[in-house]
């Protein structure tokens, strides 16, 4: 049983880490005996303008609901990650940029040319009328300016909406319009795989729908051709005429630092809304626990900006802990699969933190890529995303790391800020697959369909039934869709929408979404948001979107696609559709497979009955359950013959 495979914290780690298994427990119930105290000291990790001295305001009753965390502090979580740093650090290399292309120059900027950078990209947000509250919205590729803008933003008030590189314009747009942002920030071009990627123009394209949208920053980054418009400024010109010194905005602890969209399953994506102390203060505390970060060691988070992953563990956390931090440009497997292990030598990486499904895809191209690179740096793996298969873990564990390093599985969510469930390398034995034992101040329950409270060895729906200083605050512009989302489906609890179980040692393995999200290469997508772009083209009447077992991304798109009387299904259609989604979207949302359906299996009261999707995409078709409760139980068997394998 995979349950019984065991890695016990190496002696190494176990003597030298900041937290041993006994400082584990000890912290786990001082934080949930007495929270307050226990908050307020970790709060002293942070540098305020006014200390707070209150931590956690909160209930999830529907009454009295509030999340209020240090509501009294004010600080600014620019002069956290760059202010309070430069005299002891000044000289440090605060960011490492690896670019897309091999042969070209890495880029290092000190914490004292961070600072500047920040200041002068500060500058030229007031110069054009941004001030504290008003939304900037940041389409960049992984450049260094995407860490400048968003620090920048910090530093003087204004709440970034980070939308990711691969986002279609009309995606962009309804992100833009949704928070009534003013400004974008974007580049000519991006870079991923040695591609160019149009953000300028994506930006021209998605302004015709943004009608809030008044101007376009924009960074020359490739020196791509570009049309600049009357409402385009190019960073480098307004950049060259601002000062490198901007006093830092006082920002009370709840004053809101970024917006984030993230998929949900229902209707358009959420702009999931952190504020400032809890959220700086999750980053910082997570990032210096699970990682369990030392001055000099490099730390490299493989995400994009663009995900919340991106935001805490590339610029937020590490910054604020004084790290190195490692931002790359480009693909985990471009030019070759043994790329990432290449920056890990070239760099001298520490840790690396990525996704299952780039390990599973350089897994498939086999160890050659891994072992013609030294990888000796290399102290500390992690992973984020999704659930990491047993066999994935192995092979990060062993061929990767060669045996001798920890591999730290962070369970958390955009909703989180932060990590919430994971091992801590110094205190806590392994298990391939699971992302172990609640971080201190983590309350984690199991509950069954009804809300009744599982206790011991047990699966069930993964809640948290305390507030934690880096949960999200709200939905912007809708406050009833945040309560109503994560606190109605178990009153008094915060429901994740995870389905987890939970072990005889208590570990917690997150099973996947139990809701209608599906999770493609760690990208959270919407059933309901496929659906919608699918229905829009011409010729489709109806669509319904499930999950399907994929042996890299972790689950792929299947869209079963209703089409319009007289239309006629054909291979050319199939491809067009797929084409279709992924221009109303972007290229994370191409479905996988399209299967044309004469009907789809609805309940008499016109439900769609997702379970039975849901089987027939796995090829389940063995134990479709009951259908008697269907209105036409015979499209079940067209659905069956005609399953896309
Ligand atoms: C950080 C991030 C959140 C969803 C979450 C869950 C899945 C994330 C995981 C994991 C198993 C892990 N998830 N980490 N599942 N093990 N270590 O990914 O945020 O994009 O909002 O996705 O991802 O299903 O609910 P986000």
């Amino acid at each position: 049983m995979s349950d019984q495979e065991l890695y016990p914290v190496p002696a190494a780690w176990a003597e030298a880490a900041k937290v041993n298994r006994a400082q584990y427990d000890a912290m786990y119930r001082a934080s949930v005996t007495d929270s307050d105290a226990f908050w307020l000291e970790q709060a002293k990790r942070l540098d305020w303008m006014k200390a707070p001295t209150a931590a956690g305001d909160w209930s999830f009753d529907e009454g009295d609901f509030r999340i209020q965390w240090f509501k009294d502090g004010v600080l600014n979580v620019a002069a956290n990650c760059l202010d309070r740093h430069l005299a002891t650090r000044g000289d440090q290399t605060a960011i490492i940029w690896e670019p897309d292309d091999p042969a070209a120059a890495p880029k290092r900027f000190t914490y004292r040319e961070l600072h500047a950078e920040v200041c002068r990209f500060a500058n030229v947000l007031k110069a054009q009328g941004v001030k504290k509250g008003d939304r900037v919205t940041v389409y960049l590729p992984m450049i260094p300016e995407a860490a400048f803008a968003v620090l920048a933003c910090a530093r003087i008030g204004a709440i970034h909406s980070v939308v990711f590189g691969g986002f279609s314009p009309d995606a962009l747009a309804g992100r833009i319009a949704d928070c009534d942002s003013k400004i974008v920030i974007t580049a000519d071009e991006g870079r991923r795989g040695g591609r160019r990627v149009a953000l300028k123009a994506n930006v021209d394209e998605a302004a015709a729908r943004a009608p809030s949208l008044e101007k376009v920053i924009v960074v020359k980054s490739t020196g791509g051709d570009i049309t600049m418009g009357a409402r385009d400024i190019w960073y480098h010109e307004a950049a060259a005429g601002v000062s490198a010194d901007c006093p830092v905005e006082p920002m009370n602890a709840e004053d809101p630092l970024f917006i984030l969209y993230t998929s949900g399953s229902t209707g358009q994506p959420k702009g999931v809304l952190h504020t400032t102390g809890g959220y700086l203060l999750w980053a910082s505390f997570t990032h210096d626990l699970v990682f369990d970060y030392r001055p000099g060691n490099v730390f490299w988070c493989a995400a994009d900006i663009g995900w919340v992953t991106g935001h805490t563990y590339i610029v937020y956390g590490p910054l604020a802990n004084g790290a190195t931090t490692l931002m790359y440009e480009g693909l985990p497997n471009w030019p070759d699969a043994s790329r990432i292990w290449q920056v890990v030598d070239r760099h001298q990486v520490h840790t690396v933190f990525t996704a299952p499904t780039a390990l599973r895809a350089l897994m498939k191209d086999g160890d050659d890529f891994v072992r013609r690179t030294s990888r000796t740096s290399l102290r500390l793996l992690g992973t984020v995303g999704e659930p990491i298969n047993p066999e994935a873990w192995r092979w990060y564990h062993d061929v990767v790391g060669e045996g001798r390093s920890p591999i730290v599985d962070t369970w958390w969510q955009t909703e989180t800020g932060g990590a919430l469930i994971a091992p801590l390398p110094g205190a806590t034995d392994l298990k391939p697959g699971s992302a172990t034992l609640p971080l201190p101040g983590v309350q984690p329950q199991l509950v069954d369909e009804n809300g009744q409270v599982l206790e011991g060895a047990v699966s069930g729906n993964l809640c948290i039934t305390a507030s934690w200083p880096g949960q999200m605050r709200t939905v912007w512009n809708d406050h009833a869709r945040f309560f109503q989302t994560y606190f109605t489906t178990y009153r008094g609890k915060y429901f994740t929408g995870d389905g987890c179980r939970r072990d005889e040692d208590g570990y917690y393995w997150i099973t996947g979404r139990v809701d209608d999200v599906i999770n493609v290469s760690g990208h959270r997508m919407g059933t309901a948001e496929v659906e919608s772009a699918l229905v829009l083209h011409p010729k489709v009447a109806e669509a319904a979107v499930v999950g399907m077992p994929h042996d890299v991304k972790g689950q792929g798109i299947y869209a079963y696609v209703t089409l319009n009387a007289g239309e006629t299904a054909s291979a050319e259609l199939n491809t067009a559709l797929k084409q279709w989604v992924r221009k109303e979207i972007g290229p994370i949302a191409t479905p996988d497979a399209i299967q044309f359906a004469p009907g789809l299996p609805k309940t008499r009261s016109g439900k769609i009955m997702r379970r039975i999707l849901r089987k027939i995409a796995e090829g389940d078709v063995s134990s479709l359950g009951d259908t008697s409760t269907l209105a036409d139980p015979s499209v079940v068997d067209d659905l069956v013959t005609n399953r896309v394998s």
